[in-house]
């Protein structure tokens, strides 16, 4: 599948402005994948897709989290949450692509996983410093991608924390799983 032709894919399920996220999305993520050495046809693909099940009915993905999904957690830290994990299998399963680091990639493009590969990285950061993207922080955050991929993952992750705690939300427990991993392993680096 080309871009061309993923984009139509995914285009009938998405806002014109969330489209137009997605298009920066797929942009920033060959830019890193570029800068890494990431797989640049599955960043893209990954990118095109990673938000294929933002609009879905919440009660449809929290049905499909408990009958089909190994990981129930994702029910029990807000609904936005819902639509990475479902996301991936939708596209699977409507999609037809079945390459398990492209899944995996939209899987935890929200949240994060200790241990994420690097496709999962780039698709996580791209989402975060995507140009259409203007909050409080981001700037830096796409000044330090340019140097160092964890580092610039730490601090979005950081961000979002603090977002969330903010407004007295609950953090799921892999986003700061993932923030210590990332930590630990620059420790250990020195
Ligand atoms: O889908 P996007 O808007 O492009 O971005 P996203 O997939 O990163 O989703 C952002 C939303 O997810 C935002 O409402 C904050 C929420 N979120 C991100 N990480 C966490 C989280 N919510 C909880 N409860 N815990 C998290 O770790
Ligand atoms: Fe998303
Ligand atoms: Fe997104």
């Amino acid at each position: 599948m080309n871009q061309e032709q993923a984009l139509l894919k995914v285009k009938p399920h998405l806002t014109e402005h969330r489209y137009q996220h997605t298009l920066g999305v797929v942009e920033a993520s060959l830019e890193l994948a570029e800068r890494y050495g990431a797989n640049k046809q599955k960043a893209m693909l990954a990118a095109v897709f990673h938000d294929y099940a933002k609009f879905r009915e919440k009660e449809e993905m929290k049905q499909l989290v408990l009958e089909k999904l190994e990981d129930k957690t994702f029910l029990d830290y807000g609904d936005e949450l819902l639509h990475a994990p479902c996301g991936a299998y939708y596209v699977e399963h409507e999609q037809g692509i079945t390459d398990q680091d492209i899944l995996n990639a939209i899987r935890f493009h929200t949240t994060g996983r200790p241990g994420m590969t690097l496709l999962e990285k780039v698709v996580f950061l791209a989402d975060y410093i995507e140009p259409n993207r203007q909050f409080k922080g981001v700037e830096d955050v796409r000044q330090i991608a340019r140097v160092n991929l964890d580092d610039a993952i730490i601090e979005a992750l950081k961000n979002t924390t603090i977002f969330l705690m903010k407004r007295n939300q609950p953090v799921f427990p892999k986003t700061i799983a993932t923030y210590n991993q990332l930590i630990q392993d620059k420790k250990k680096e020195k």
